[in-house]
């Protein structure tokens, strides 16, 4: 199965305003690699609008890095999918480690999370990873196994949902995996998705995520089973972020 490469920006709680010329470079260098790899950026939500209106047309999802379940409703501080989707975003993130971890997020509430960004229409980026001692204790396929069947909508389609694999250990720490844990790993999602959803299984296109940089990228992409990254640090500058994504196919 063809799966055409992702390279996705997460931007986490960085960013304002004056940031918006790294994205509108981005988004300038876009038409001459967009056939090759799709790009997706995920800024804070106080800039998901400017940025889908510097995007229009270029090609660039952007998305949210959360939403809530539910559509609308007395959820102070949250914001709902299809504000997302009203905003100009074509994608959210959901599950991200930094979710699960500081704001207790089980697999239930993600696959609810994943089922509304279906409602709305939004590609759904769900995050699985196993932190460093489940890494060290061997469980480390059972714990992403369990979030992948827990966090998976089971109308999740390859148009409509995005893997990311990011081991907790490896965000933002400078560390990542040698090549064949992140085979293993991927070899691994790649099965459960195909015993789940069939041969579509072959089709959802699965990233990888955890202090993916320019001078790694090539090696980390180039793993069967590999399509695509999900980058946090590196994403931030237009130049780090392109060298990433010219670097996926
Ligand atoms: C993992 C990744 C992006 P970083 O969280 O989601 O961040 O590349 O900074 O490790």
């Amino acid at each position: 199965v063809a799966r055409k490469p992702l390279v996705a920006g997460n931007w986490k709680m960085h960013g304002l305003a004056s940031s918006a010329p790294e994205f509108v470079q981005m988004v300038g260098a876009y038409p001459a690699i967009k056939d090759k790899v799709d790009l997706m950026v995920f800024p804070p939500a106080t800039l998901l609008t400017s940025f889908a209106t510097a995007t229009r047309g270029a090609g660039v999802i952007v998305g949210a890095q959360d939403c809530h379940p539910e559509a609308s409703g007395a959820f102070t501080g949250d914001i709902s999918a299809e504000m997302v989707r009203d905003a100009g975003g074509g994608a959210v993130i959901v599950g991200h480690s930094e979710r699960r971890g500081d704001h207790r997020e089980t697999d239930q509430l993600i696959r609810a999370k994943a089922k509304a960004a279906l409602r709305a229409k939004l590609i759904g980026v769900v995050c699985v990873g196993e932190t460093e001692d489940e890494r060290k204790s061997g469980r480390a396929l059972e714990v992403v196994g369990r979030q992948l069947a827990g966090s998976l909508p089971d109308e999740s389609s390859p148009e409509t949902i995005v893997v990311a694999y990011e081991p907790v250990w490896a965000i933002g720490t400078g560390l990542t995996p040698t090549v064949d844990e992140v085979a293993e790993t991927h070899r691994f999602i790649r099965d459960e998705l195909a015993r789940r959803f069939g041969d579509t299984g072959r089709a959802f296109r699965v990233l990888y995520g955890g202090s993916v940089k320019p001078g790694n990228a090539a090696e980390l992409l180039a793993v069967a089973d590999v399509d695509g990254a999900l980058v946090g640090g590196a994403s931030l500058k237009a130049e780090s972020f392109l060298a990433i994504a010219r670097a996926a196919f």
